[in-house]
């Protein structure tokens, strides 16, 4: 590994993969100013030729979408099951998108004195910054609404990362997408992310990362007032009410909280239990924390798979020290991989770190409330706001704690957060705007109205 390159690790095995050449600042600009120049184009590429482009894209990702999810499975560790379904969730989200260029249409107002229409205007290059822990479906997110507004993307992923946003890049060059319509940069967030920020020709970021970083981005933006879009950080509240159906929520908290091992911006790392109800969910969740199967990630059989890095590891035990309040633990393998085990801490305290800060690791605590305002009151006792759970069998209940909870993404009787046909995004410090769904393409756009006399 040189300044320049950057050693691909696969973090089951920690086994050296391959090395990738990191972009410099020069190549940067040079790779901005081809999209820049593609742009001019592919704005006046017609509506049905675009949207032929883009499912020709999603067709292409198809048909690659195992080489993709196995990509995967030895990049990021992602157990197969869940590579498959990232890569399937790529191709949907080009597909859904590629039915934009013909119906993302304005409006024709009723005005004295003549006609008042309004055009959907594409913004020009768009920078996608992108972490390593959904390498395809986030970068999807980003780059399929804004080619389908008519916007080229230039996107960087994730240094440890990179390379199923690569191979996405080929494909959509095979696919047919003219050079410079979408161009993958491998390199640092510090050069190439932040050179997103600075460029000129760059019109909007989308960033999701973490909230720091995300901070600095969008001070950086304003000084071109830079259109921006961040997802961010979390500390999702999963509540368990005593009316719940207990075996199905004990049963569904553990995926809730470990699924990609915890590093998911959604993962419902509070776990809050109605106090009458907490010692019976805590002793229906214990064998359903053990049974979590952690291991090889290529094996069909494996729940869960390691942390991305020796340093996210390093990161996740500082939340759980000698004395921690575990409840209890799963197994880990032995030998290489940057494993930790599922566990569970009960902490009597608000003030513990693993109460407040987002782990992003498979540790979860459980808290106990006294009541529905309890539960609000904690859950919203956070300055993330993306997503939260709610379990219980009383469907007003269930309706007024979903809207009295701050943030953008609440499932009732389940934890799904993520469907590509509906809005995503976080309240407070978890982001800004909402990705995906049919608002997504608004932030790819600006409205411009035009009168014309008669
Ligand atoms: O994130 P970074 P890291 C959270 C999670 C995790 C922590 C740290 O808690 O433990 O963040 O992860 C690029 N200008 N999330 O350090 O640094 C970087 O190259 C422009 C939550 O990996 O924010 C990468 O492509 N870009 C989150 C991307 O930003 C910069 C997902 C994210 O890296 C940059 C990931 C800069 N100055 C981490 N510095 C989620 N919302 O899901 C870095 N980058």
């Amino acid at each position: 590994m040189s300044a320049t390159t950057f050693d691909i690790i696969n973090p089951a095995t920690e086994e050296f993969l391959q090395t990738v050449e990191l972009a410099s600042l020069a190549e940067t600009d040079a790779l901005i100013a081809r999209a820049a120049g593609a742009f001019e184009t592919w704005r006046k590429v017609s509506p049905s030729d675009r949207a032929l482009l883009l499912r020709r894209f999603a067709a292409a990702v198809d048909a690659d979408l195992e080489n993709l999810a196995q990509l995967e499975v030895r990049n990021a560790g992602h157990t197969v099951g869940n590579a498959r379904w990232e890569a399937g969730n790529a191709r949907d989200v080009i597909s859904y998108y590629s039915a934009a260029p013909e119906r993302h249409f304005g409006r024709q107002i009723p005005v004295a004195g003549g006609l008042d229409v309004t055009f959907h205007e594409p913004l020009g290059v768009v920078g996608i910054i992108v972490p390593w822990n959904f390498p395809m479906p986030i970068a999807a997110w980003g780059f399929a609404p804004a080619l389908a507004a008519g916007n080229t993307v230039v996107l960087k992923p994730a240094e440890l990362t990179p390379l199923t946003a690569m191979r996405l890049g080929e494909l959509a060059r095979e696919a047919g997408l003219p050079d410079g319509v979408l161009t993958i940069i491998p390199g640092k967030g510090s050069v190439v992310g932040a050179r997103f920020v600075t460029h000129p020709a760059v019109r909007k970021v989308v960033f999701t990362g973490s909230t720091g970083v995300g901070k600095q981005i969008m001070a950086g933006c304003a000084d071109q007032v830079k259109r921006v879009t961040l997802e961010l950080g979390g500390k999702s509240a999963n509540i368990v009410f005593a009316d719940a159906d207990l075996q199905a929520a004990a049963a569904a908290a553990p995926g809730g909280a470990f699924d990609n091992a915890g590093q998911d911006c959604c993962a419902r790392s509070r776990i809050l239990v109605e106090k009458s109800a907490y010692d019976a969910f805590l002793e229906l969740l214990e064998p359903a924390v053990r049974a979590v199967k952690v291991g090889d990630p290529a094996d069909e059989s494996t729940v869960m798979g390691p942390l991305i890095s020796a340093r996210q590891r390093e990161t996740v035990a500082g939340f759980v020290p000698s004395g921690a309040p575990i409840a209890f633990q799963g197994e880990v393998p032995e030998g290489p991989g940057f494993w930790f085990p599922p566990t569970v801490l009960a902490p009597d305290s608000f003030d513990d770190p693993a109460v407040r800060e987002e782990i992003f690791g498979p540790v979860v605590v459980v808290v106990p409330f006294n009541d529905e305002a309890d539960a609000v009151r904690i859950a919203n006792d956070t300055e993330y706001g993306l997503s939260g759970s709610i379990w219980t069998q009383d469907i007003g209940r269930a309706l007024r704690v979903a809207r009295g909870v701050d943030a953008g993404n609440l499932s009732v009787n389940s934890h799904s957060s993520v469907r590509y046909s509906t809005p995503f995004g976080g309240f407070k410090q978890s982001g800004l705007g909402r990705e995906l769904g049919p608002d997504a393409l608004d932030s790819f756009s600006e409205v411009k109205n035009v009168f014309i006399a008669h």
